[in-house]
């Protein structure tokens, strides 16, 4: 039985006062202990994020695939783990978008970060020209291909799928599209890890908000969700918590 994980993603917003929310957010995680609540925050805020939510797992947002080195502007995951982080997200389409991130970048960046004990959630989805040529699902399979860890478990693995045609733009996939990828996404993993696929959880990410979250959750196979837009303040991350327990 996989439990259900909400995980917010910051991305390049927040400040130290953004982090009153996290009073909020952390209560609720507390009121419903069936659910596992994450925030990944900018890598300048997750000593403070810790320190003001000692209780919730704050996480960071990417990784280098090296421990250190000559990378003028990177952070290592053993840099977050120090600093408090308890997972990191690795893949991100924005970090594919405006990094040019592969998924073998994210395979590494997945193993350096399980190398310091870390949880990792790995995103993958297709554009929209991907899916308006057919292609989603076979994008999909190659992505998770590429860049699951062989080592991959439910222990330490989560897989997000965000089709990014849905990121911030408030447009979301029918709940049919949503539960066909999670489908393929489960089958490809039992492919490569075996039976251990089965315990790992697939988030849905995509504008996910209090008003969807309930019936897209309650598709087959979608144990949760990586929430951007509404994990940045609790009047619009609690729902979302509400709508998992
Ligand atoms: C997808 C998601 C969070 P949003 O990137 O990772 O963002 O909920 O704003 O679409």
């Amino acid at each position: 039985m996989r439990r259900r994980l909400v995980a917010g993603n910051w991305k390049m917003n927040g400040d130290l006062a953004l982090l009153a929310e996290l009073d909020a957010i952390a209560a609720a995680a507390a009121a419903h202990p069936g659910v596992d609540v994450a925030m990944a925050v900018p890598a300048t805020l997750i000593a403070p994020a810790v320190q003001r939510a000692p209780g919730l797992a704050i996480g960071a947002e990417d990784v280098h695939e090296a421990d250190s080195g000559a990378y003028t502007g990177s952070v290592s995951a053993p840099m977050v783990r120090e600093a408090g982080a308890r997972f990191t997200i690795v893949g991100h389409s924005e970090r594919r978008e405006y990094q040019n991130e592969t998924s073998q970048d994210a395979w590494a960046k997945a193993a350096a970060a399980h190398r310091q004990g870390l949880s990792v959630i790995l995103c993958c989805g297709e554009t929209g020209a991907e899916r308006d040529a057919g292609r989603a699902e076979r994008v999909v399979q190659a992505q998770i291909e590429k860049s699951l860890p062989e080592q991959a478990n439910g222990d330490w693995l989560t897989l997000a799928y965000e089709p990014r045609w849905a990121i911030g733009s408030g447009r979301t996939p029918t709940l049919e599209e949503i539960a066909a990828i999670h489908a393929i996404a489960r089958a490809k993993m039992r492919q490569l890890i075996g039976e251990a696929a089965d315990a790992v959880r697939i988030l849905y990410g995509g504008s996910v908000t209090g008003d969807n979250a309930r019936a897209i959750m309650a598709v087959p196979d979608v144990d949760g969700a990586l929430v951007g837009g509404a994990s940045l303040t609790a009047a619009k991350f609690v729902p979302i918590i509400e709508a998992a327990g």
